[in-house]
């Protein structure tokens, strides 16, 4: 029997367009017993709020979150408002018994997202953090390599997140995407905005970060703020590299800038082991490179003259993911994460957990590892992150 769930949706931004995608599309490629249903848009100028509706067919708008949270024919809140309003937003949303969806970063710092943990885990909701990459089909599988064993004992963790759309001076700061320039309504630069996803990934596939040492740089000092018209000390952190270290004895480095020219969402990472290395590229993303060095089943060395990086083309039906999708070879796109995410959330609520991972607490742990790169930024000191994974 379908159960329909009204979804609230805050926000109409570059977020606002992939949730929405997603809860138009879910029912058509999983089997599920929830059907989201588009009940209502949220957001301050009316006129695009409406525009927006209409497009994605929204059944209703409302101009102020409050209101939102406390309508009675809504079942779950989607946060895909800039970051300084989530936490408000996710504690009305729990007062009010709405499910949850919250675009990531959850929090602005550490103290917000364990208040809205807290918040939610009393109240038993189902919640969840849209950490879409998890669920690029390719990631999936390097996190099933992973858990084969075929790593063996890690080494060296390499991560990367690197764009190029802010590096003219002329980009204001403040308004639509640009809210992201703002530190007072991002909370901070590349390492909420990029880092987060890079800290996700990492810890999902390889556990917990323990500490860190990190450097920030703000290349541009100044920006014209959007809505003031004046010119203003620009809060954020343009770049971030830190050195991490792991429960598991690894190392890791991570890089992240909005100034690598010619780079526009070149999320990678590399992880090596004893036994065998993972590599994977988001400009690239079809793809899972993998080098084998001994094989866990039969314990034997695969060493020979055509040893070499297999490069996998991730579109197989026994791929994650894929079987949901078109057949072998044909692929699946940006667009998708958000739906797989979703469908993987759903599908967790009716197997009677509270959705599944990222859930709040999970994502809290990323928001430890954040506040320590940027407190370590600041002290010059290594940081502990205090990440507890349970
Ligand atoms: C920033 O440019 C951004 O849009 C992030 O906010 C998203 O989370 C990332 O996936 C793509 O880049």
């Amino acid at each position: 029997m379908a159960k329909p769930l009204r979804v609230g949706m805050i926000g109409y931004g570059f977020m606002g367009k992939a949730h929405s995608n997603a809860y138009r599309k879910v029912n058509h490629f999983y089997e599920l017993e929830y059907r989201p249903i588009l009940q209502a848009l949220c957001a301050r100028n009316a006129e695009k709020a409406k525009a927006f509706a209409d497009t994605w067919g929204y059944e209703s708008v409302e101009t102020d979150w409050k209101k939102l949270v406390e309508r009675d024919d809504i079942d779950l809140i989607d946060i895909g408002a800039p970051n300084h309003v989530h936490k408000d937003i996710a504690l009305a949303a729990v007062k009010n018994g709405k499910w949850i969806a919250c675009e990531k970063p959850l929090a602005m710092n550490v103290a917000e997202a364990e208040e809205m943990t807290r918040a939610v885990e009393a109240s038993g909701l189902p919640n969840m953090v849209w950490f879409n990459y998890r669920r690029v089909p390719a990631i999936a599988l390097a996190k099933q390599v992973v858990d084969e064993g075929r790593i063996g004992r890690p080494f060296h963790y390499r991560a990367t997140y690197l764009q190029d759309w802010t590096i003219a001076e002329d980009v204001p700061q403040g308004g639509a995407a640009l809210w992201r320039l703002d530190v007072n309504v991002a909370g901070s630069g590349v390492t909420g905005d990029l880092l987060a996803h890079s800290i996700d990934t990492a810890m999902w596939l390889n556990g917990p970060i323990t500490r860190v040492t990190a450097r920030t740089e703000t290349f541009v000092k100044e920006r014209t703020h959007a809505e003031t018209g004046k010119v203003q000390p620009v809060g954020i952190d343009d770049a971030c590299m830190f050195l991490a270290e792991f429960a598991n004895g690894s190392m890791g480095t991570f890089e992240s800038t909005r100034y690598a020219r010619g780079r526009k969402n070149y999320n990678t990472f590399e992880l090596n082991g004893a036994d065998g290395s993972v590599y994977f590229d988001l400009e690239d993303a079809q793809w899972l490179q993998f080098f084998e060095y001994k094989n866990p089943q039969s314990g034997k060395k695969v060493e020979d003259h055509l040893t070499g990086w297999r490069k996998i083309h991730v579109t197989n039906f026994e791929h994650p993911y894929m079987d949901h999708w078109w057949v072998p070879g044909c692929t699946i796109g940006y667009e998708h994460t958000f739906i797989n995410a979703l469908a993987d959330f759903l599908k967790g609520v009716e197997d009677g957990k509270k959705g599944t991972q990222p859930d709040f607490r999970n994502a809290l742990q990323t928001q430890k590892v954040c506040d320590a790169v940027l407190a370590s930024a600041r002290s010059g000191k290594w940081e502990q992150t205090g990440v507890k994974m349970s």
